[in-house]
């Protein structure tokens, strides 16, 4: 970025712009200035495109920690993206001997997410199905309740949930328009208490809506990162008979009464990345290498979390995941709120196993909040070297 200073006179004398005037006379390092420089004025071209002349794309959905293939950056005008997402009621082991009937976004605890573009359009079809894969236990091929989703990145209708209930053996489609940069929650509202019911039982996820431009960093300067990984976190309040030992049940439904009863104490019983617990330190191996840059993506429909990468950092943190909001530099944990979601790019510098977790350490390692990121590459004494081994004291 070019010193605001040095910029003055010309810009004065060619009166170029009010704003950038304004920014002259502020403070060196004055907040309010440099917000007013990193943002970028939405195109009016762009915003006013009508879903009529838009070109039609399919996407198809990935199972979480990963992502679609997507383009970073953009040039062209919104399109509409055309997606499909199954929901299943399915039960599932998500800890030895503990087994949870889930609601299930594309058979996926989190759910798939979706990447767009701002001022792109989301044409959802939604369909309340069963399970076709093997490995769970579902209800006779088909599911029991009425489900939606809420979509926290679109606007009016309850975020779509007004206009996606479906019954089971229903489908629906719904387009709206993303109008909001950022990375978003989205989760099942069937209304009252099924509301909480549905999402607990792991029907929630994210969508990405990536700036027409790209990330940027505190300067302005484009962030394109090498791989990007979708934390889910996930409470579960699974009940206990009598005898201590886990409640299992028959069908999503003959669940739910016991359930409540769990969630009404306020304290979950099992707190897990994607799914359940060792989804990201034993069944999927994280893996990035020195020099690359990730974008650490997290979300969380129910607590608050506050995300940690052990041995690195949060080089650039968006705040509540927006990214049209200035970034903040070298966080050494970050805010993810509940309903809401964080994100973070970290360049990787030294080789070895990270672990990205919630820091409240509890929920990490009493449950299980965290995943492994394993890095290879050259380790760099210069940012740390074990200077003298360890040896027995002499006094
Ligand atoms: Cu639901």
């Amino acid at each position: 970025m070019m010193n605001k200073t040095s910029m003055c006179p010309s810009l004065l004398i060619a009166a170029i712009s009010a704003v950038l005037v304004v920014a002259c006379f502020g403070e060196p390092g004055d907040a309010e200035a440099q917000t007013v420089d990193w943002k970028i004025p939405p195109d009016p071209e762009i915003v006013n495109f009508k879903r009529e002349d838009a070109e039609i794309v399919t996407q198809d959905l990935v199972a979480p920690p990963f992502l679609p293939s997507h383009e970073q950056a953009v040039s062209g005008p919104p399109k509409i993206v055309r997606i499909q997402m199954n929901i299943v009621e399915r039960e599932v082991e998500i800890a030895p001997g503990v087994f949870v009937w889930q609601m299930a976004f594309d058979n996926s605890v989190p759910g798939p997410m979706p990447v767009v573009h701002q001022y792109d359009w989301v044409e959802l079809t939604l369909h309340n199905g069963a399970s076709t894969e093997a490995g769970f236990r579902v209800n006779d091929g088909s599911n029991s309740m009425m489900h939606n989703v809420d979509f926290h990145a679109s606007t009016g209708a309850l975020g779509g949930g007004e206009l996606t209930q479906v019954t089971p053996g229903q489908e629906v489609v719904v387009t709206w328009r993303a109008t909001k940069a950022g990375l978003f929650l989205y989760h099942c509202a069937p209304g009252g208490i099924m509301v909480p019911y549905h999402v607990v039982t792991g029907g929630n996820g994210a969508i990405l809506v990536l700036p027409r431009e790209g990330l940027r960093d505190g300067y302005g300067n484009p962030i394109r990162y090498d791989k990007v990984f979708y934390f889910g976190e996930q409470d579960y309040y699974v009940p206990k008979n009598a005898d201590g030992t886990w409640r299992r049940s028959n069908s999503y439904v003959e669940q739910m009464g016991a359930m409540l009863q769990v969630m009404d104490g306020l304290v979950p019983t099992h707190v897990v990345f994607n799914g359940k617990t060792g989804a990201l330190t034993q069944d999927i191996r994280l893996e990035a290498a020195v020099g690359e840059t990730v974008l650490l993506l997290h979300s969380q429909a129910l607590y608050p979390s506050w995300p940690h990468l052990i041995g690195g950092h949060g080089d650039w943190v968006w705040p509540f995941g927006k990214f049209n909001n200035l970034p903040d530099e070298g966080l050494e944990t970050w805010l993810v709120p509940a309903g809401g979601t964080a994100a973070a790019v970290h360049t990787f510098e030294q080789s070895g196993r990270y672990v990205y977790l919630n820091h409240n350490l509890i929920r990490a390692f009493v449950k299980d909040a965290k995943a492994f990121i394993d890095v290879t590459g050259e380790w760099n004494n210069e940012l740390m070297e074990q200077t003298s081994a360890p040896r027995t004291l002499t006094n």
